[in-house]
């Protein structure tokens, strides 16, 4: 057993069926080894792309959680936060990042609002606006395409080039961010992926798996928790891609043979195993 354990705060919302959000993110990040501390937004029977679904906001509870905290010192290494509820929320990450995380502790952001030039039923067209007061205080920010777009209040197309994306990252960094991962990258339409731009050593890297035509729900959240989960064990920028981008394919792909509804996400936890040897753990 390794002599110390890294603790994670996580922010998301618990959908209770269609696997997306505290679902996913926690279960990765347990099964390589971290202690995670979760702090819920919301509670929903079903997540947002069903049609309809019960939405408990759990602002105020998030605000009793974190008032309570301050009894027990534990302080986070890493917080990644997710879906928000709404605007308010907001300030309750940033106070969760000042109170709970080390001075020395990462944020990771997935600015989890939109995908396919849209942002999600519920959010404001405001929403991007304050979600940028977090990609301030980020350290690394991981948004789809339409996602990066609503930060950089640049309109939404169907396809943009490697070029343009590389572009967007370093605008994206220009707000504070040093590593700006972009996910849904195409390439000649047959291959899906991710990209990274490192502010430090202004380096950009795309890595691509092949496209499935199938969307499944929940991809997003699969591909932040392998990243972290391989970053935070100490691979290196590239290699964590890699194994977020590699990972992702695999799940989707078993998810074509299990051919269930693509709202209930992907079988993540059948590849665990996978993904624990990839780490080298
Ligand atoms: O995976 C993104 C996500 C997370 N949480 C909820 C959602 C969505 C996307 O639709 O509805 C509740």
């Amino acid at each position: 057993m390794k002599k110390t354990q890294k603790r994670i705060i996580t922010i998301n919302d618990i959908s209770c069926i269609g696997k997306c959000s505290i679902t996913v993110v926690h279960p990765i990040l347990s099964s390589v080894g971290f202690e995670t501390i979760i702090l819920p937004t919301s509670l929903l029977s079903f997540h947002t792309a069903f049609d309809n679904f019960t939405f408990l906001d759990l602002t105020n509870e998030m605000e009793n959680i974190l008032n309570h905290w301050k009894y027990i010192d534990r302080k986070a290494d890493a917080l990644v936060s997710g879906y928000l509820a709404n605007i308010k929320q907001v300030e309750l990450v940033k106070k969760t990042l000042k109170e709970y995380v080390n001075k020395d502790g990462l944020y990771i952001l997935d600015p989890v609002m939109a995908d396919n030039g849209k942002l999600y039923k519920g959010f404001p067209s405001t929403f991007p606006t304050y979600m940028k007061e977090l990609v301030k205080l980020a350290h690394i920010i991981i948004p789809n395409i339409t996602e990066a777009c609503l930060l950089l209040n640049k309109e939404y197309k169907e396809h943009f080039s490697i070029d343009e994306i590389k572009e967007m990252s370093i605008e994206l960094s220009k707000l504070g961010p040093e590593i700006v991962i972009i996910t849904g990258v195409e390439k000649d339409n047959s291959h899906l992926g991710a990209s990274y731009y490192e502010k430090k050593n202004n380096t950009f890297y795309t890595y691509f798996s092949r496209k499935n035509n199938k969307i499944f729900h929940g991809t997003g959240d699969v591909f932040t928790s392998t990243f972290v989960a391989s970053y935070l064990n100490n691979k290196s920028l590239l290699d964590s891609l890699k194994i977020a981008v590699d990972f992702t394919y695999k799940c989707i792909k078993n998810a074509t043979y299990l051919n269930d509804d693509p709202r209930f996400g992907v079988p993540f936890e059948q590849n665990i195993k996978y993904l624990i040897r990839k780490i080298g753990l």
